[in-house]
């Protein structure tokens, strides 16, 4: 894709901002490779979403569920960050506070090399024991080919993800709503923002002085609250707008 227009308010914002947040979701890493929840491609086996990623779900069939995260996470181990995490990344080196809030559990952004990451959703690394709540290694998980069992009480063990029906992490959510609350510039990218409270916080960031900007490849619930909206994908906008605010400061 070829250049986008950075409009002069949205330069000036660049220039002036000390505080920058990014809030993303599963199109941020459509480029690297991770199907999106909603697109046509994002569609495993035609189960929607909603019908996998909570814990009824999991008690009914946990092997159903456990073959999604299990497809997921070997997936999701194949890829790698792309332009738009990893201008994100440096976007560091140039704001004083730049902090990235994600609904995606790929970890994608931590191996970008972004080190102030709030992730909402969790993170399909990490898996604990559904029946005494600990958490067990990744070597465990490696040598496990079905729905695994905890090596201390035999309980279900599940991925550390939220689904529906679940309460977010308080403190990621906490610091995500801090975070939003104090940006100058809030950045909402690849999200289709339909799922709360996650959606919520490029609301809160406006109202408490944000300017917003979307970046996706078509128009969201949100675009029309957006201050500008920028159309396209993510890996390549993202560049562009950290060569920009390179060049401002
Ligand atoms: C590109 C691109 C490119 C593509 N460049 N862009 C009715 C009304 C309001 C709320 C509710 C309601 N009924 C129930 C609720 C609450 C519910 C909810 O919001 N439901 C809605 C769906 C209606 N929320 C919850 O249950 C949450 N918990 C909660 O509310 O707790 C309180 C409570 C407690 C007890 C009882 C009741 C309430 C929890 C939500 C958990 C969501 N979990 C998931 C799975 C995580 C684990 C996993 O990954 O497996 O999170 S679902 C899934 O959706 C995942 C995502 O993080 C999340 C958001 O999806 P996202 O990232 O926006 O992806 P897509 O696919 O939707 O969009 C991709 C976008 O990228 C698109 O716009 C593309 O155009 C774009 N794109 N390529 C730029 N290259
Ligand atoms: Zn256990």
């Amino acid at each position: 894709m070829g250049g986008i227009e950075i409009s002069d308010g949205l330069k000036r914002k660049l220039r002036s901002a000390e505080w920058v947040t990014a809030f993303t979701g599963a199109g941020i890493s459509a480029e690297s490779g991770v199907p999106t929840f909603r697109g046509e491609d994002g569609l495993w086996k035609k189960f929607k979403p909603e019908e996998l990623a909570n814990f009824g779900a999991f008690m009914r069939n946990p092997e159903l569920v456990w073959e999604w995260y299990a497809y997921r996470r070997e997936l999701i181990g194949k890829t790698q960050p792309n332009a738009g995490h990893l201008a994100l990344a440096q976007m560091e080196h140039r704001y004083p506070h730049m902090a990235v809030i994600t609904q995606n559990v790929d970890n994608l952004h931590r191996r970008a090399g972004s080190t102030v990451v709030h992730e909402l959703h969790g993170n399909i690394e990490r898996n604990y024991c559904t029946g005494c709540g600990k958490y067990v290694s990744e070597d465990f998980m490696a040598r496990q080919t079905s729905a695994p069992k905890c090596p201390n009480c035999r309980g279900l063990i599940r991925p550390d993800v939220v689904w529906f029906g679940e309460m977010l992490p308080v403190d990621e959510w906490n610091k995500s709503v801090s975070t939003a609350e104090r940006a100058d510039v809030l950045f909402v990218i690849g999200t289709s923002a339909i799922v709360y409270p996650a959606a919520s916080l490029p609301v809160i960031a406006k109202r408490a002085g944000a300017y917003v900007v979307e970046i996706n490849i078509e128009r969201t619930e949100f675009s029309s609250e957006a201050d500008e909206v920028l159309l396209g994908p993510s890996a390549s906008i993202l560049p562009q707008i950290l060569e920009c605010a390179n060049k401002e400061g």
